[in-house]
């Protein structure tokens, strides 16, 4: 059932190969049916994105390409009236050299910002293209943005790496839906992941949902052949030579009471679940336990 429903919204994008994003006849999106997401294709490259200026309210389905050498998110943000997104680099430090938001070891050291939500949105490595991360996005302005850095330190926003959108409200009563349901919950709290039923191999829906105080994400790893989360735990203090693990699919991070589907097709194999995101207290929610390894067969 979820094939019929993954071919059908898929087609836009391949009808539209690499464009920024798919414009059919109906609007600035991709959109086979009202009863499914609409598609949205994005690309990272060294420090940009393509993507689209305007969004139409109701479920969308995003699709990253990340077209660079580097890992890139493709976050999103969704603004208070009247703040803009040269309000957020600026508190976010773009300006200032200095300010590193993520260090190379991966954790989320951004600024809470009361005036932007922590929306999700896709992230995907070096030359790979996420999973689907499908969200529901309520009009109103909008900014993608990479919290990744370099590796001396230079945040990817600050080099450019950020695009305002509009997500617009539609007089069409019949707004995209999501259209299928989820065959598994992840809950994200502090400072745990709490999985409804054992992922498998092959494609699956995953809920992923917000229940805790602080922001949280889900990325999902898959440990490399031979690989320990014991590898992974010494990777992330001092990551020297290849990483023992890869990111397969992942939603950046949340807002608490937020939510964001995710459809993914997994192969059997050991993955970490992991929350790169930094508490209050300065250390990484991982740090306090929120990462989890799990088996796929
Ligand atoms: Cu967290």
């Amino acid at each position: 059932m979820f094939y019929k429903h993954r071919q059908a919204y898929a087609l836009p994008i391949l009808s539209c190969g690499m464009a920024l994003a798919c414009v059919p006849d109906d609007g600035p999106q991709g959109r086979s049916s009202p009863m499914e997401p609409a598609v949205v294709l994005l690309s990272a490259h060294d420090y940009r994105f393509d993507a689209p200026d305007t969004i139409v309210v109701g479920y969308t389905s995003f699709r990253f390409v990340n077209e660079s050498d580097q890992l890139h998110m493709a976050h999103l943000l969704m603004l208070d009236s009247g703040r803009t997104v040269h309000e957020l680099l600026d508190a976010y430090g773009a300006g200032d050299p200095s300010a590193r938001t993520v260090r190379p070891t991966f954790t989320d050291f951004v600024k809470r910002v009361p005036w932007a939500r922590r929306f999700g949105g896709p992230a995907a490595d070096a030359h790979a293209t996420s999973a689907e991360v499908i969200q529901h996005l309520p009009a109103g302005r909008y900014a993608w943005i990479c919290l990744r850095s370099t590796i001396d330190g230079v945040s990817h926003f600050s080099r450019g790496m950020t695009h305002p959108f509009v997500v617009r409200p539609t007089e069409d009563t019949a707004q995209p839906a999501m259209g299928h349901e989820a065959e598994v919950v992840i809950r994200l709290t502090d400072y745990a992941f709490a999985v409804s039923s054992p992922l498998t191999v092959g494609r699956t829906t995953i809920r992923v949902e917000n229940i805790g105080p602080e922001p949280h994400e889900l990325a999902l790893l898959k440990l490399e052949p031979g690989k320990t989360m014991a590898d992974f735990l010494s990777y992330l203090d001092d990551p020297q030579g290849p990483a023992p693990a890869s990111r397969v699919a992942g939603v950046t991070a949340l807002d608490p009471t937020l939510e964001a589907y995710l459809d993914v097709d997994l192969t059997r194999g050991d993955y970490v679940l992991a929350c790169f995101i930094s508490a209050p207290d300065g250390r990484s929610h991982i740090a306090h336990g929120m990462i989890r390894h799990i088996h796929v067969a």
